[in-house]
């Protein structure tokens, strides 16, 4: 709102004319976002503490994760806040892509915190059903890429260009429907997945959020796309606020997450920062690199599917437990230690998928 404010007036006050930069406003967004999110945060806190949205610790789990019992749960409220309180101020209000992404956003955020209140209100370490939560997953993916699809910027929206090869773009068609909702459920799910020690999750979204910006930000200028020849997408170039946005948010977030913990994000905030970030791979039209972009997530699901194939086929477990991070834990590895490898794995994909632009 700000932008459509002060943008106007530098036909009087030329100063105002560095607005039309989305280089510039997707500094002031992040600024914004991480400010909020670190201001607004002791007070959720505090808040969640009162009323007793702390969360249940199942006790089949790793011994030393009893002692987080009680820890405020729905943190993810407070990176939604922040998040869309800077986009709302400073993005282009009148871009369909800034608002499909912050409907996915909002959407999947709206079933983590239904999940997450069942539990509260239940008292359980169980939520919605597993199905149930799919499903609400299935249709809002349903709706997300339907729109997409009904109203495409250009003909490229259902092809799928794949990495390292130049023209190689096939057109999938209406099977594309399906393939993008598995790009934003998976990406939703993998996340949740990974969500299971302090700051885990929320490093290697701050990284993809970070790629998908120089990502979207190319795709969206026809100079950078061609130079690249990577598809050009009309209008995704707005969605570099919302990647950085989502840093600055995830960064605040991160201060109240560090090991040890004082508040988690929940389901609303992983299914929301999971979905928000397929979303944008499915948009920027790099939905095939998000699994090196998100390759943590990759892993962490890799393993649950691993471990439960495994165990249904031959009664025996590949891991400790799954997810992958518990399978350290069990081994010996200290927390910190398990999070900040996770992360530098994280970095090292995000790195090599950002190599794979120039290489076609
Ligand atoms: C949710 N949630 C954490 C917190 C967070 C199919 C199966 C593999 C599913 C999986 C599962 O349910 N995963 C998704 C993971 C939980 O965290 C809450 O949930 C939110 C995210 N959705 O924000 O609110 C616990 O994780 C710990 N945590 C931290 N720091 C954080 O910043 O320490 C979370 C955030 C918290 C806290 O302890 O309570 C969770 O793990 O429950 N299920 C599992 O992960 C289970 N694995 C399992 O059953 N493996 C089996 C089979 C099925 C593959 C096997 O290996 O044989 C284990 N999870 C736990 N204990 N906690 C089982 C034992």
């Amino acid at each position: 709102m700000l932008y459509h404010l002060l943008y106007p007036l530098h036909e009087t006050i030329k100063i105002f004319n560095v607005f039309r930069y989305i280089t510039f406003r997707t500094v002031v967004a992040a600024l914004t976002a991480l400010m909020i999110s670190l201001a607004v945060g002791p007070f959720l806190i505090r808040r969640l503490k009162q009323y007793h949205v702390g969360q249940r610790i199942r006790t089949l789990g790793p011994q030393n994760h009893q002692k987080k019992s009680g820890t405020p749960t729905m943190g993810g409220l407070l990176i939604l806040i922040s998040l869309f309180v800077s986009m709302l101020l400073w993005a282009d209000l009148t871009n369909r892509y800034v608002w499909l992404v912050l409907i996915a956003t909002l959407g999947f955020g709206l079933i983590g915190f239904l999940d997450d209140s069942i539990k509260l209100v239940k008292n359980r370490s169980e939520g919605l059903r597993p199905r149930q939560k799919f499903a609400l997953q299935i249709v809002l993916a349903f709706v997300i890429s339907m729109i997409l699809m009904l109203f495409p910027e250009d003909s490229i929206t259902t092809s799928l260009p794949l990495p390292f090869f130049k023209k190689a773009m096939p057109n999938l068609g209406w099977f594309y429907l399906p393939f993008a909702m598995l790009v934003i459920v998976g990406s939703s799910n993998a996340v949740n997945l990974t969500d299971g020690l302090d700051g885990l999750a929320i490093g290697p979204v701050m990284i993809a959020s970070l790629v998908y910006a120089v990502i979207v930000y190319a795709t969206g200028n026809i100079k950078f796309a061609n130079y690249l020849q990577i598809p050009y997408v009309k209008g995704a170039g707005e969605l570099t606020l919302f990647c950085f946005a989502m840093t600055g948010a995830s960064l605040g977030f991160l201060w109240f997450n560090t090991y040890p913990a004082s508040v988690f994000m929940g389901d609303i905030g992983s299914l929301a920062l999971g979905a928000a970030i397929g979303t944008v791979a499915v948009i920027s039209k790099h939905e095939i690199l998000l699994i090196l972009i998100g390759g943590i997530f990759v892993i962490e699901a890799l393993s649950v599917i691993i471990q439960v194939v495994s165990f249904k086929l031959t009664g025996k477990r590949v891991f400790k437990m799954a997810p992958i991070h518990h399978h350290y834990e069990l081994k010996g590895w200290a927390e910190p230690k398990i999070i900040v490898r996770f992360w530098i794995i994280s970095i090292i994909l995000a790195l090599m998928a950002l190599g794979t632009l120039k290489l076609r």
